[in-house]
């Protein structure tokens, strides 16, 4: 099936995935060195959903993501050195090295941030749409947030008020099957996420996440609808993660086999699948692609370069932009 995209987005989609799985690769090693404190999320097996919603937005859109979220702000665009230095806690990392690993943001971008309490995102994306509406920008807001998360009470309450107040948000379950180590089903009754769309009477639509170009296709009908005024959209990406749930965090809970992730990595691989419809159906050559692979590999080297030979934050940074100094700029 040939797609309508031009080639050149194709391509920066496939940049994008590849970009995402080599800078979380990457990481992975700089973690084990022990060069990144704290714990690491990895987004693995999920590159599909994460670039093709992302791509379905203008620059000057927002974007939310959560605890899982490396991924996010690479696919709204982000450069990796300011990334890469966060990680590694610097102070040229994106929040000054401050946040790390699950607080990235980069509002040059649009990345409103992430934080690591479950569904706290989804009213900050409301909330983020809500400005955009009462100052007239025609904004969107995209917030991405796991299965788990749809069982939080805020789930309820952002896309609630969302739906009453016809907010221009992209609600985007990533639905990986698991939350840590719990299984969907046995937590949610319903059969998709996306089900739980009609009680606030706004679309909800399943979507396979391996499929890059499906999910730009449905994430970009939710952004036309929520720029055209007529409200959020509860999309649905079936998705799997391939990496245990954090580093050094899941391996022994016993709730998922290796044929699983192994079956799903050999048939069912975001990127792989994308490279075979660039080559086999839109004329894409295979050398082209191997030719973005080392480009993006010289990115990160050049990323993990700089961050490591950025300074570590004064200390006296620990009391500079956080809420109660920005009171006391006011008062
Ligand atoms: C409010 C809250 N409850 C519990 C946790 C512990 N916790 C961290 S991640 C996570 C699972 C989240 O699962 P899901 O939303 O499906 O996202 P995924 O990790 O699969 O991407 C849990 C329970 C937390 N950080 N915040
Ligand atoms: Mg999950």
């Amino acid at each position: 099936m040939k797609s309508n995209l031009p080639r050149e987005m194709l391509l920066e989609m496939y940049r994008r995935m590849r970009r995402i799985r080599l800078f979380e690769d990457r990481a992975e090693e700089v973690h084990r060195n022990g060069e990144i404190p704290g714990s690491l999320h990895t987004s693995h097996g999920q590159e599909g959903e994460i670039v093709g919603a992302c791509m379905a937005l203008r620059l000057d859109d927002y974007m939310v993501g959560n605890h899982r979220s490396h991924g996010h702000p690479i696919g709204k665009g982000a450069k990796l050195d300011g990334l890469m230095a966060e990680l590694l806690a610097r102070k040229t990392g994106v929040c000054g090295g401050k946040g790390g690993s699950m607080h990235l943001a980069d509002f040059s971008v649009g990345s409103l941030g992430e934080t690591s309490i479950v569904g706290s995102g989804i009213p900050v994306a409301a909330g983020a749409a809500l400005g955009a509406k009462m100052k007239g920008l025609d904004r969107v807001s995209l917030c991405f947030f796991g299965d788990g998360a749809s069982n939080e009470g805020t789930f309820h309450e952002g896309i609630n008020m969302a739906a009453n107040w016809k907010l221009p948000v992209i609600f985007l379950c990533e639905n990986n099957g698991y939350a840590v180590g719990t299984p969907i089903g046995t937590t949610a009754q319903v059969q998709n996420i996306a089900d739980r769309a009609v009680a606030y009477a706004i679309p909800g639509v399943v979507v396979d996440g391996q499929d890059i170009l499906a999910v730009h296709e449905v994430v970009s009908e939710a952004v036309r609808r929520a720029r055209a005024g007529e409200g959020p959209t509860l999309v649905e990406a079936k998705t799997y993660r391939y990496r245990e749930h954090a580093v050094n965090l899941g391996r022994d809970l016993g709730y998922r086999t290796d044929e699983e992730i192994e079956e799903w990595r050999s048939t069912r691989d975001p990127i792989d699948l994308f490279d075979r419809r660039l080559t086999s159906e839109m004329g894409i050559k295979e050398a082209e692609l191997r030719q973005i692979d080392e480009e993006v590999l010289k990115e990160i080297d050049t990323a993990l370069d700089f961050a490591r030979s950025s300074p570590f934050p004064d200390p006296e940074e620990a009391f500079t932009d956080v809420y109660c100094d920005r009171l006391a700029a006011i008062a």
